[in-house]
């Protein structure tokens, strides 16, 4: 139980619509001025992978890649981020008192790119390849999946690829991740679903599909219009997509995905390598972080919290060590 009340916990109200829905927000974590300064002084870093715990090595410029992965551990502005109370607290409020952070990515859309298209994500095998889950929850646990938190660093319009969300979906899997999927950087901004230019970075996510002949109700579909600096939580196991850029500016948008789990997951027990999205990279430099109560298990690896000399905080909920 969490002992101690939490300054941006959830109220009973925000939970109980978090749980029915699968996600809360938007919700404010920086003012609009104070994101766009923390990002421009964030960019030159983020360009400079050579810090990069996966060697930044990236195979296809401008989309989801692994060297937008996981740069909270070396960007001391990220590592804040993450640990950021008004964030923090709402998963605490989902997840408990013991939280970790083991995965954070960039989504940059620019104009003229495809939407993200309709996926799931359960055990993270969906990328990974069928038989690496990524993330394994305890065999007794009610959940799967993982909390997302996806901040706007820019603003986030339906024009420039706002996220949707289908409200009530997180609880049945449309998608079998032990299906796999195949990737193909030609597909990249050269899909079409229906009406919309949808894509998944070069996996064409209905491989997964359960039913090869089922749809997402898209009449169902709500859109996440987002300032810069705002952020809203999701379970990852919600339909959740994004629109296209329609190209009608030439500002990019970008999310920053953090995403959570309390510590009794097991994180990456079945892999040493990360194999997404065209990349390669050795898993031997990561570690995930806590950032609220207290760790009891021993089957994860967390990093050198002094690792590049930051010390992240861990926000303190009551829960006995
Ligand atoms: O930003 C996007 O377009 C997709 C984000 C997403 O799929 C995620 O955060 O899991
Ligand atoms: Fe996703």
């Amino acid at each position: 139980m969490v002992s101690k009340t939490l300054d941006f916990a959830l109220t009973p109200a925000e939970l109980t619509q978090f749980q029915r829905d699968g996600y809360i927000g938007p919700f404010d974590v920086y003012e609009p001025e104070e994101m766009e300064e923390n990002f421009r002084a964030l960019r030159p870093k983020l360009i400079n992978t050579k810090t990069a715990i996966y060697g930044g090595k990236s195979t296809v410029s401008g989309v989801t890649n692994l060297s937008n992965y996981d740069r909270h551990i070396d960007v001391d502005f990220l590592a804040q981020h993450i640990t950021n109370p008004r964030i923090v607290d709402r998963v605490v409020s989902a997840l408990g008192p013991d939280v970790l952070c083991w995965r954070t990515e960039f989504f940059p859309k620019y104009p003229g790119d495809e939407g993200t298209d309709w996926h799931q994500a359960d055990n993270f095998s969906n990328v990974a390849g069928s038989k690496h889950p990524q993330i394994v929850w305890p065999e007794d646990a009610q959940f799967g999946g993982t909390i997302t938190v996806w901040t706007a660093f820019t603003d986030a319009s339906i024009e420039t690829g706002a996220l949707q969300f289908i409200p009530g979906s997180q609880s049945q899997m449309n998608y079998d991740e032990t299906k796999t999927m195949d990737y193909d950087p030609e597909r990249i901004n050269a899909m079409e679903k229906g009406e919309t230019r949808r894509g998944f970075f070069g996996y064409d996510y209905r491989q997964l599909q359960k039913d090869p002949n089922w749809r997402p109700d898209e009449s169902k579909a709500v859109s996440m219009v987002m300032r810069k600096g705002q952020s809203v939580m999701f379970w990852s196991t919600l339909m959740h997509a994004s629109h296209p850029h329609a190209g009608k500016t030439d500002q990019m948008r970008l999310g920053y995905a953090a995403r959570y789990l309390p510590p009794s997951v097991s994180v990456y027990p079945y892999s040493t390598t990360l194999d997404e999205f065209g990349g390669h990279a050795s898993l031997e430099k990561f570690g995930n972080v806590m950032v609220a109560g207290a760790n009891r298990f021993h089957h994860n690896k967390f990093i050198d919290r002094t690792l590049n000399g930051y010390v992240f905080p861990v926000r303190e909920t009551g829960s006995p060590a």
